[in-house]
């Protein structure tokens, strides 16, 4: 009984949030390095608020973020030390393809991810690769309008190919896109997408939604051409909507909501679009140009299902209910749960929720490769940080998490904290939204030494993973 024997414990990053590096070795600029931090982040995210330079009088996290570019061996070192068996980091495309239309891939982007790969296999962790994590080379926005243009999967595939021929051996678990579900609630991290006055909002995004869904299908198969070890998962945002009260409305609104978000899944699980999906395109006047030929590759379903789980959500009718904060996804307030200093609803039985509607629906492995607390640390007189109130919250959530596995009997590959190492906070550009085992020494102006320091947390989460999640005191 517990966790498998080669259950997958360990923490997870994406590029743009921790490398910084911005312009070295040869890198392009990425929609993710001109996400300003402060009060226009959101209208930038949200693609209300076109920014595709960097502007005066803004600060741009995402230029040094935490340095991983430069540190990365000693971070995988403190990964090891915890017994980390994998590590989730995603790939900065404008490293391999500064602008995203070359032929030809750039050597020094290549190399650094074979030394990132080396270190961690030296500590006997396994690499899990996230494809694109809200990351897209600028010049493929500029020149193409980003996912919307389907010459993106032509780009994507060149990506994948030279990932793929380059890794294999070294990596065997990938992600195609980084909740991809999130194409409809930050369009432009997503997608790159930004809308002109009077543009047609919905119909932008559905075409890249189905340029994504293309792509991914696309990276299934040419992994299973390259190397048929490799193991393909797509990345739902999850996080099961609940009807505020059982009146019908609400139950009806939150299937719906539900399913605008597991549309993605259906079609990466089980390689076509759900009915419902169909009927909404032609309702909302929508064509997605869907061709035969497209029908054909996206019967390339995926191997498994990973998401980040950090809250469920909840949705009613009525008007008259209290909005809700959370991961970019609306929703009215659960006055049966707490929330975290952002407004996020802790919930660690949605969490087994979750994972068995997702287990209902899919019968294929699943994977969490995001949950956490967001929460402000205090750096005591001696050093410490007590971070009492994140081991609380990770306890309950793996409580939940063991508990679908024993008795529910879901299929689940591995666990991944978000932001094992403290790092920028996509939604809000901040670095005071810490996530961490190991603090970051930055504050969300850049200041400070930028100098690794364990949390209590750390000690607790090497126990967790040398125990297999037996001892969880
Ligand atoms: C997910 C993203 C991550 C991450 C996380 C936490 O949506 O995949 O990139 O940042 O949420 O969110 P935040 O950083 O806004 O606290």
């Amino acid at each position: 009984m517990g966790f498998p024997k080669n259950f997958l414990w360990g923490g997870a990053t994406a590029a743009n949030q921790c490398e910084g590096g911005y312009d070295e070795g040869g890198r392009g600029l990425a929609n993710v390095d001109v996400v300003p931090h402060g009060s226009e982040r959101r209208l930038v995210t949200t693609g209300v608020r076109k920014m595709l330079d960097f502007e005066e009088g803004y600060y741009y996290p995402a230029k040094q973020s935490i340095d991983f570019y430069h540190r990365f061996r000693q971070d995988i070192a403190l990964f090891g030390e915890m017994g980390f068996k994998t590590f989730r980091l995603s790939i900065a495309w404008s490293r391999i393809f500064p602008k995203g239309d070359e032929e030809e891939p750039n050597e020094e982007g290549l190399k650094f991810y074979d030394a990132v790969f080396d270190e961690c296999h030296k500590y006997g962790i396994e690499p899990l690769v996230t494809i694109t994590h809200f990351d897209i080379p600028i010049h493929l926005i500029k020149q193409y309008g980003g996912w919307k243009n389907r010459k993106l999967v032509e780009f994507y595939k060149r990506l994948v190919t030279v990932l793929f021929n380059r890794y294999k051996g070294k990596v065997k678990y990938w992600l195609t896109f980084n909740e991809i579900n999130m194409i409809l609630h930050l369009p432009f991290m997503g997608a790159g997408l930004y809308f002109e006055e009077g543009e047609d909002r919905k119909k932008a995004e559905y075409r890249a939604v189905h340029n994504e869904l293309l792509a991914s299908a696309w990276a299934v198969k040419i992994a299973r051409e390259i190397d048929p070890t490799m193991k393909i998962g797509c990345m739902l945002a999850a996080g099961e909507f609940y009807p505020y009260c059982c009146d019908p409305e609400d139950i009806w609104l939150a299937r719906q909501t539900d399913r605008s978000n597991l549309m993605f899944i259906d079609v990466q699980a089980r390689g076509y679009y759900p009915s419902y999906a169909l009927k909404q395109f032609e309702r909302d006047g929508i064509d997605i140009n869907l061709t035969e030929e497209d029908r054909e590759i996206l019967k390339n379903t995926v191997d498994f299902i990973s998401l980040s789980y950090y809250s469920s959500r909840c949705v009613s009718t009525r008007a008259d209910v209290e909005k809700a904060g959370g991961n970019a996804i609306g929703g009215v307030r659960n006055p049966y749960l707490k929330c975290s200093e952002w407004g996020w609803a802790i919930d660690p039985l949605g969490l087994r929720i979750t994972l068995n509607s997702l287990y209902d629906r899919y019968q294929k492995p699943l994977f969490i490769v995001e949950n956490g607390l967001g929460a402000r640390d205090v750096v005591e007189k001696d050093g410490s940080i007590n971070d009492d109130y994140r081991i609380d919250y990770l306890r309950q959530h793996i409580i939940e998490m063991k508990k679908a596995v024993e008795e529910d009997g879901v299929e689940l590959w591995g666990y991944t904290t978000w932001g094992c190492i403290d790092l920028v906070s996509a939604s809000t550009g901040e670095m005071s939204k810490r996530y961490g085992f190991i603090y970051v020494d930055r504050d969300d102006y850049g200041n400070g030494t930028l100098e690794r320091r364990k949390k209590k947390s750390f000690e607790w989460y090497r126990k967790v993973i040398a125990t297999n999640g037996e001892d969880l005191s």
